[in-house]
């Protein structure tokens, strides 16, 4: 089975790096290194979020700065956690780790309920496409696993994933500190029969989309070895074989044959697939340029000077209309001007700051490039949005 990817999301402070400690600790996934510098006299007094927030700011300040990724087996299927930071200022680390994922845990602690950050994390998880999750409500020993706190967060916590179209696998009364429901459930919520945590993550009914089979090549460089010249660049999507039908350069619309592959030791071989990173000797290579993308008859990927995006605006800078921003999508590159269309999630404590905000936009290109819906391919369905070289912002390509 393929690896799966999962967040660790909510609110600061709700318990997210201390429940990924405790499930690595009770399913026996922490080093001998670490396990010794743990005070392991009563288990239920670790702090295991040092587990994971392991710089020395973050453990002084008990708060995760990095996202961090552990890469556990569950049930032999590999499963990487990435766990994130819950403050807003540090949003940017959080997108870099949702981009990734296939599946979200989302914490929440019982006493404090849904919070600003839960929201947007949601949100954010929404904009990704990430569209199911588990729902853990945390620190349950705090309320001796009173129910009524919990149905009154279960009750909102459907509602706002119903409006945002992310379905919730289970909703799991927890103790991440005292390990209630993480591995086992220890019957110490007497109400709740269902799944805990490792269970509905076994149970948990996501199949990585197959592959497309279109062709999608990006091109990284052009190169000479001893006289012939070769295209360096990235299989998207799909996969070619030497000799085999024309390719469509979308940028400029000419057609070319494969007729040579060389992979990245050199040696020559007759197939490419999705991730291969190769160079190919195309017929006529004379307009192939950096950024151009080859591919088959997909129709998938277009070309375009428009592109309307769900944006995060990640830069500490206010976004600015009259501005000129730049556009990366894969080796492709662009100025361009946002036109803002819709707010999408707006953090009413943080006026000052467009960061951490969620918009539709239209991007306004000077020159064609090539994108794809995100969920066909997200390699050419994410733009990243720079001002003077520094990421402003992330854009995931909607229509
Ligand atoms: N009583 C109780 N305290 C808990 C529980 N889970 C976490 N805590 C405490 O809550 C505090 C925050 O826990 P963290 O795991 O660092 O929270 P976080 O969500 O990772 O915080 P950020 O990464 O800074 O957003 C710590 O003092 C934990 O010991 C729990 O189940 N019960
Ligand atoms: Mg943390």
């Amino acid at each position: 089975m393929s690896e799966l990817n999962i967040a660790i999301v909510g609110h600061i402070d709700h318990g997210k790096s201390t429940l990924l400690g405790r499930l690595l600790f009770d399913t026996d996934n922490i080093s001998k290194s670490k396990k010794e510098g743990l005070n392991i006299d009563v288990v239920d007094n670790i702090n295991f979020a040092y587990l994971l927030d392991s710089f020395e700011q973050e453990q002084k300040q008990g708060k995760t700065i990095n996202s961090m990724r552990v890469a556990v087996d569950i049930n032999n299927r590999s499963c990487i956690f990435f766990d994130v930071p819950g403050h807003a200022e540090y949003i940017d680390r959080m997108i870099t780790s949702i981009s990734k994922v296939d599946y979200a845990l989302i914490v929440i602690d019982v006493l404090q309920g849904i919070q600003e950050q839960t929201i947007h994390h949601l949100n954010i998880l929404s904009l990704f496409e990430v569209r199911n999750i588990t729902v853990v409500i945390n620190k349950m020993d705090r309320i001796n696993c009173s129910k009524e706190q919990f149905s009154e967060i279960e009750k909102q916590i459907n509602k706002i994933c119903k409006e945002l179209r992310i379905n919730i696998d289970n909703i799991i009364p927890i103790s991440a500190q005292k390990g209630i429901n993480v591995v086992k459930n220890q019957n110490l919520c007497k109400w709740y029969t269902g799944l805990s945590v490792i269970e509905s993550l076994i149970s948990m009914k996501i199949e990585k989309e197959t592959s497309r089979s279109d062709f999608v090549f990006s091109v990284q460089d052009i190169y000479e070895i001893s006289g012939v010249k070769y295209i360096a660049g990235k299989v998207l999507s799909g996969s070619m074989d030497k000799g085999s039908d024309e390719v469509l350069n979308i940028i400029n619309k000419e057609k070319y044959k494969i007729i040579n592959i060389k992979n990245n030791s050199g040696d020559c071989i007759n197939e490419i697939n999705r991730g291969d990173l190769a160079l190919v000797q195309l017929n006529d290579e004379a307009n192939v340029k950096r950024g151009d993308i080859l591919m088959d008859g997909s129709d998938i990927v277009y070309s375009t000077k428009k592109i309307s995006l769900d944006i995060v605006w990640t830069g500490d800078e206010k976004y600015d209309e009259s501005k000129q921003y730049y556009v990366n999508v894969a080796t492709q590159a662009a100025s361009c001007q946002i036109v803002l269309q819709k707010e999408l999630y707006i953090n009413k404590n943080r006026k000052n700051k467009d960061k951490g905000n969620l918009f539709k936009g239209i991007v306004a290109l000077d020159n064609k490039i090539a994108v794809s819906k995100y969920d066909e391919l997200d390699e050419l369905g994410t733009v990243t949005i720079l001002n003077k070289g520094t990421i402003v912002a992330i854009g995931i390509v909607s229509k």
